[in-house]
C-alpha cells in the first residue's frame, strides 16, 4: 500500500462536509488503496461541532483513514495537502445582497489561496463547491500565482449529475447509460445544461442519441434545462435544507475521474479558467465538457453549437464576466 496523502475539505462541520468525508474516508474518491490523512477546516465557533466529526470518522471505523487533522488555521489546513475540496463559503442569509454575498466569500477564498500557495504541494487539485463556486475558484487561483491555474476547478458535476438523471427519467433506462451531457458556464441559473451532445444506451444494447432517444427538441431546450437549473431551489423548497448528499457525490465524482481520468469516449463537465473556447470571455471560470488523462484535463473542442446554444453559452458568459468585475472591485 502507499504513503497516505493528505487531503483537506474545508466548511468540514457543515453539511456537505458531514457526506463527503466518509466517502473519501472509505476510499470512494482515491481509491482503495490509497491510505489519507484528512485535514478538517472550519471557522472558529464551529470547533466544537468540528470534534463530534472526528468522533465519528474514528469510531467509522476505516482502515485507509490514517490521521484527522481538525483546525481553524488555513496555514496548518492547507500544509502538503494534494488535494484540497473548499465546500465551506458563507451562507446567504436573510436581507443579504447577492454583492454582500460575493464580498464575503472573495475575502475567504483570498486567504485560502494565499495560504495553498503558501503551504499546499504546487500539484494540489483544488476543487471549489462553495458558491458562488466560479468565481470563488477564480479569485483563489489569482491568489495563488505559483500553483497552476489548470489546478483550480469549479464544481459544475451536480448539474451534470442532476441533468443525467433527468435524462434517464425521461426515456426510461439506467442512469449509467446516460453520458455526455454537458454543463456550460456558471454553476448558477444562468447555466446551460446542454443534452444535445449526449448519448444514451437503450434496453435494446444499442447507443443513440439523446436527442433521438428523447424525440422532443422542444423538451430538451425548456423544461429539460428549467428543472437542472431550478433544482437546487426545489430541493430546498422540499428539505427545508440545501443539497447535501448529491452535493458530496458529485464532489467526489469530480476528484475522482481528475486523479483517476474520464473513460474513453466520454467526457464530464468542470468549472475551468477558460482559454476563450466556443468565443466563451477568457478569464473566468466556466464550465466546460473536459476529459481526463494523466491528471490534467482539455476542453472537448469542436462540439457543434447551434443558434439556441450560442445564445446560452452569451448569457452565462455575460454573467461570468460581471461577477468577476463585482469581485475584483472587492479585492
Ligand atoms: P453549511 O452551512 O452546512 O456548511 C458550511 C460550513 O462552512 C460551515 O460549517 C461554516 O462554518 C464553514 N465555513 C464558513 N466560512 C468558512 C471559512 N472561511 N473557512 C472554513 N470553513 C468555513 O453549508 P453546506 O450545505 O455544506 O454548503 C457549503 C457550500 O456549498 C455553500 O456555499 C453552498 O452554497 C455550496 N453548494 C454548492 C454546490 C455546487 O454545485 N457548486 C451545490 C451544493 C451547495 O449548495
Amino acid at each position: 500500500m502507499s504513503e497516505p496523502i493528505r487531503v483537506v475539505v474545508t466548511g468540514a462541520a457543515g453539511q456537505i462536509a458531514y457526506s463527503l468525508l466518509y466517502m473519501i474516508a472509505k476510499g470512494d474518491v482515491f481509491g482503495p488503496n490509497q491510505p489519507l490523512i484528512l485535514h478538517l477546516l472550519d471557522i472558529p465557533p464551529m470547533m466544537g461541532v468540528l470534534e463530534g466529526v472526528v468522533m465519528e470518522l474514528a469510531d467509522c471505523a476505516l482502515p485507509l483513514l490514517r490521521g484527522v487533522v481538525p483546525t481553524a488555521d488555513p496555514a496548518e489546513a492547507f500544509k502538503g495537502v494534494v488535494a484540497a475540496f473548499l465546500v465551506g463559503a458563507m451562507p446567504r442569509k436573510q436581507g443579504m445582497e447577492r454583492k454582500d454575498l460575493l464580498s464575503a466569500n472573495v475575502k475567504i477564498f483570498k486567504v485560502q489561496g494565499e495560504a495553498l500557495d503558501k503551504h499546499a504541494d504546487k500539484n494540489v487539485k483544488v476543487l471549489v463547491v462553495g458558491n458562488p463556486a466560479n468565481t470563488n475558484a477564480l479569485i483563489c487561483s489569482r491568489f495563488a500565482p505559483s500553483i497552476p491555474r489548470e489546478n483550480f476547478t469549479a464544481m459544475t458535476r451536480l448539474d451534470q449529475n442532476r441533468a443525467q438523471a433527468q435524462i434517464a427519467a425521461r426515456v426510461n433506462v439506467p442512469v449509467a447509460n446516460v453520458n455526455n451531457i454537458v454543463i456550460w458556464g456558471n454553476h448558477s441559473s444562468t447555466q446551460f445544461p446542454d443534452g444535445s451532445h449526449g448519448q444514451v444506451k437503450m434496453d435494446s444494447g444499442k447507443t443513440v442519441s439523446v436527442r433521438e432517444a428523447v424525440g422532443d427538441d422542444a423538451w430538451l431546450r425548456s423544461i429539460f434545462v428549467e428543472t437542472v437549473q431550478k433544482r437546487g431551489a426545489a430541493v430546498i423548497n422540499a428539505r427545508k435544507m440545501s443539497s447535501a448528499m448529491s452535493a458530496a457525490k458529485a464532489a467526489g465524482d469530480h476528484m475522482k475521474d481528475w486523479f483517476h481520468g474520464t473513460p474513453a469516449g466520454q467526457f464530464v463537465s468542470m468549472g475551468v479558467v477558460s482559454d476563450g473556447s466556443y468565443g466563451t470571455p477568457k478569464d473566468v471560470v466556466f464550465s466546460f465538457p473536459v476529459v481526463i488523462k494523466n491528471k490534467k484535463w482539455e476542453i472537448v473542442k469542436n462540439l457543434q453549437i447551434d443558434d439556441f446554444g450560442r445564445k446560452m453559452l452569451d448569457i452565462t458568459g455575460k454573467e461570468l464576466e460581471e461577477e468577476r468585475g463585482e469581485a475584483l472591485a472587492i479585492i
